[in-house]
């Protein structure tokens, strides 16, 4: 068995080798051929047992895209590769909003790249990258908690692509609500016939595109984004996450001797956790749901989003005991955990149902977190299996273990290494 998960190991590392450009690694070289956010992070994460220089240098060039505000881009184009639709020009991003380096779309994603960059020093022991990326580190999270929350506890954001899980039946609700319009594009991301069952469908991606445009109108301006703005969402996930970063910096400034800053992180984690399990709970459904903020109305939806506050140390004795419930509709597969198991699942489209290696990560140690071993087991081992089996996919069916997406997907890869280590 050992020597299947050897040699697996290093398939994985020559697949993270191939999509290594300079700096940093691509998602897929079909799919997604420039650094995307908390792909870098979860790359990071596992890349770390195979190659330390690498995952530094990962963060650190996701780092180097960093906005002069704070935010940390979804994307960094740092090359002019093609075959990606939106690229730079339909952002349309002014120079002087970024840092200068590269140019980058107008969102950010969940905020994994602290955590992340945590593990990396954790590891490394190295505190010279630990000293060269907290200040870059604290102003991501400053930025969330002055730019994107109303109430400097839960933080908001303002276009499905920021939550990572881009189709999520939760967002369903918000983006009915609007009309984009006649819209002209050309997506580039169904060259594979088979993909279009696999991919958001056009009725979504309309309302993405709608998204960027409305953003470019107004020149990318926060203040009437967030008025105008038909989707602004208090994601699950991303505050889960956001949680998890501020716990992050303020273990790092505590080992850094900056006391202040340790406390003042500990502080907002604090802040952010009791707002998830005071008023994100959702009884009738066992889990924490997303919040519209533009209709004030929960996202009542059983995704796998709903569980991750596991994570962040969120839940009480009684939503632990809920959440015990709970998860045994998303184990009640034979390959677990699906994305989402509402009425509508689609266990070959993307967030609508599928396993991701990355969310089972990040389960897998909120499972652990809160004490449920077995669970978390058993997360695991799926996770390693689908991979065996079907290469390092960007997804799976529940049902029936098929790979799907694009092959020789990166956090894949990098998650296998470390699951396996
Ligand atoms: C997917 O999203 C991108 C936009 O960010 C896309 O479909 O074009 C999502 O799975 C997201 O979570 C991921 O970061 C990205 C790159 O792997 O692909």
């Amino acid at each position: 068995m050992r020597g299947d998960t050897d040699e697996t190991r290093t398939r994985a590392v020559s697949v993270l080798e191939s999509n290594r450009r300079d700096g940093y690694t691509i998602p897929s070289a079909t799919l997604y051929p420039f650094q995307w956010n908390w792909d870098s992070a979860f790359v990071a994460v596992g890349l770390v047992r195979a190659d330390p220089a690498a995952a530094k240098r990962e963060i650190r060039t996701l780092l180097d895209a960093q906005w002069r505000n704070g935010m940390v881009p979804q994307i960094a184009f740092w090359s002019d590769a093609e075959g990606y639709f939106p690229g730079p020009e339909e952002w349309g991003i002014a120079a002087d909003r970024t840092g200068g380096t590269v140019r980058t779309s107008g969102i950010t994603q969940p905020p994994m790249v602290v955590p992340a960059a945590r593990h990396v020093y954790e590891r490394t022991g190295d505190e010279s990258f630990r000293d060269a990326v907290l200040p870059a580190l604290r102003d991501y999270c400053e930025w969330w908690r002055t730019e994107r929350s109303d109430d400097g506890e839960l933080v908001w954001v303002r276009h499905p692509w920021a939550t990572g899980m881009d189709d999520s039946p939760a967002w369903r609700g918000p983006l009915e609500r609007f009309d984009p319009g006649d819209v002209e594009y050309v997506r580039e991301d169904r060259k594979d016939e088979d993909f279009a069952a696999q991919r958001p469908t056009d009725w979504d991606y309309d309302r993405y595109v709608a998204l960027v445009r409305q953003g470019r109108a107004v020149d990318w301006d926060e203040k009437r984004l967030r008025e105008e703005s038909p989707f602004v969402v208090e994601d699950v996930l991303t505050n889960a996450l956001y949680v998890r970063a501020c716990e992050s910096l303020s273990e790092m400034f505590a080992d850094a001797g900056d006391e202040e800053q340790a406390e003042e992180w500990d502080a907002q984690a604090d802040a952010t956790r009791r707002a998830l399990r005071e008023r994100r709970w959702d009884d009738e459904l066992g889990l924490y749901v997303s919040h519209d903020l533009v209709s004030d109305e929960p996202l009542s939806v059983p995704s796998v989003a709903g569980l991750l506050p596991m994570l962040a140390g969120v839940p009480d004795d009684y939503q632990r005991e809920r959440l015990r419930e709970t998860l045994s509709a998303f184990l009640a597969y034979d390959r677990v955990v699906p994305s989402y198991v509402g009425p509508d699942v689609d266990y070959d489209r993307y967030w609508r149902g599928p396993v991701w290696q990355n969310t089972n990560w990040l389960l897998e140690r909120g499972l652990r977190r809160v004490g449920f071993d077995e669970a978390a087991a058993r997360v695991r081992e799926d996770s390693v299996s689908l991979i065996e089996s079907e290469g390092f996919r960007e997804y799976f069916n529940p049902e029936t273990g098929a790979g799907r997406g694009s092959d020789r997907f990166s956090w894949s890869a990098a998650l296998y290494l470390d699951w396996t280590a």
